[in-house]
């Protein structure tokens, strides 16, 4: 099963997308997802001008070698830009292997070890009132799970926050240079608890309520947010603080029985060891494309599950349908399953791939058909073209640069 091609397909159906595609002697296609949002295009380079020549020739059915091939033969390790890549030519021959199999990856994989994978979605509102509406909406939809953000008074942008009519949040990076935000802790950490009592005092305890603090806080800080919310029985706080000081999250466990969540920009696991083997997180976030592929992200899993750690992998919506897809199979077999992000895709993304994942009750299922379960429509993906666009920026209220 020789690999005759390997192509790049760069689309921008709402927001961009980087799609490997590989094919094999006999026709069969498998496709990765690429995108690494706001650097799209170094991605597109590393694979077009470095990983797809080597491909071509190779035995599509070694998957686990090529994956040691091209991340050994880099000789420079990790980093998102070559995870990333070695994650699409990963999910890739995954999917042509199911193809050629006949199955769905999930089955190649051991096998279903549940019925269908615990969804998260995104509720947002620019007052509570409006989030609280939100919320309703998802919980009318059968989610069994909801993460919440809202404006927080005083600041003039937050993140979460970009109300589409999809009711789906999207930040706003809709240039090529970043936006620039103003950020105030303070107002953050008297807001939050608010926030959360409203939501629990209007719905309950009867669904999973989840929360991104994405990277803003101290540790000390962080350690207050989280004994601040208990009252109000979060499924998890996510990268309440950055990660890169991992014992600093020593600190934050000391002081609170908040669950964490941790790792959506991590690339390997190496990245997170140390949170996992000192029992410093509860969920670990790491996802399918940014992570090395399912060949590598199994591996974080196994390591987390040594651990008690479970999964609950990033899912927004600059991951593409093909990064979900590959996440629901993964998801779909892994012992310590937690939850899964699920922000969906804007409208015009439907048009360009073509999914087989369905969702009922508040679980997703990945489907049957054989491989991954998503096709690309090249001649829809043409008709949007690639567009410059960078992730938001934060600065304190002086102008010191802070973290998004
Ligand atoms: O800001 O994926 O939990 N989800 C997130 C995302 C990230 C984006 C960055 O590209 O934190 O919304
Ligand atoms: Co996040």
């Amino acid at each position: 099963m020789k690999i005759v091609s390997a192509d790049v397909i760069v689309t921008c159906p709402g927001r961009n997308y980087v799609t490997l595609k590989i094919t094999t002697e006999d026709g069969i296609t498998g496709l990765g997802d690429a995108t690494l949002n706001g650097r799209e295009l170094s991605v597109v380079s590393y694979l077009r001008d470095h990983l797809c020549p080597m491909l071509i020739g190779r035995d599509a059915s070694r998957i686990g070698d090529t994956w040691q091939y091209l991340y050994r033969g880099a000789y420079w390790r990790r980093g998102p830009v070559t995870m990333t890549a070695i994650a699409a030519v990963d999910c890739a021959l995954w999917d042509i292997a199911g193809k050629a199999a006949g199955m769905p990856v999930y089955k190649l994989l051991g096998g279903q070890a549940r019925e269908g994978v615990t969804i998260y979605g995104h509720a947002n509102g620019q007052t509570i009132d409006e989030l609280l509406e939100d919320v309703q909406r998802f919980l009318d939809q059968g989610y069994r799970a909801v993460r919440v953000q809202a404006a927080v008074p005083g600041l003039e942008s937050t993140y979460g926050l970009h109300g589409s009519d999809t009711g789906k949040t999207y930040e706003p990076a809709d240039a090529a240079l970043p936006t620039e935000n103003v950020w105030d802790t303070s107002a953050y950490l008297d807001f939050a608890p608010k926030l959360m009592s409203a939501v629990r005092e209007q719905f309950g305890f009867g669904f999973q309520l989840l929360h991104d603090v994405h990277h803003r806080l101290s540790p000390l800080e962080a350690a207050q947010l989280g004994r601040s919310l208990e009252p109000y029985r979060m499924f998890w706080i996510e990268d309440p603080t950055p990660a890169e000081d991992q014992d600093s999250f020593r600190l934050i466990r000391q002081h609170t029985t908040t669950p964490l969540a941790v790792g959506e920009v991590f690339s390997s696991i190496f990245d997170c060891q140390h949170l996992i083997t000192n029992r410093l997180i509860d969920y670990i976030r790491t996802s399918v494309s940014h992570t090395g592929g399912i060949t590598h992200l199994r591996r974080v899993f196994d390591l987390a599950a040594l651990y008690g750690v479970r999964t609950g992998s990033h899912g927004a919506g600059d991951l593409s349908p093909v990064s979900f897809a590959s996440a629901l199979q993964l998801d779909l077999t892994v012992p310590n399953f937690g939850i899964q992000e699920y922000m969906g895709h804007l409208e015009p993304a439907s048009e360009v791939f073509k999914t087989n994942y369905t969702f009922a009750d508040g679980y997703m299922h990945p489907g049957e058909a054989p491989g991954l379960g998503v096709d690309i429509d090249e001649e829809a993906a043409a008709r949007y073209p690639y567009q410059p666009r960078s992730l938001p920026v934060n600065r304190l209220r002086d102008g010191t640069m802070h973290d998004w």
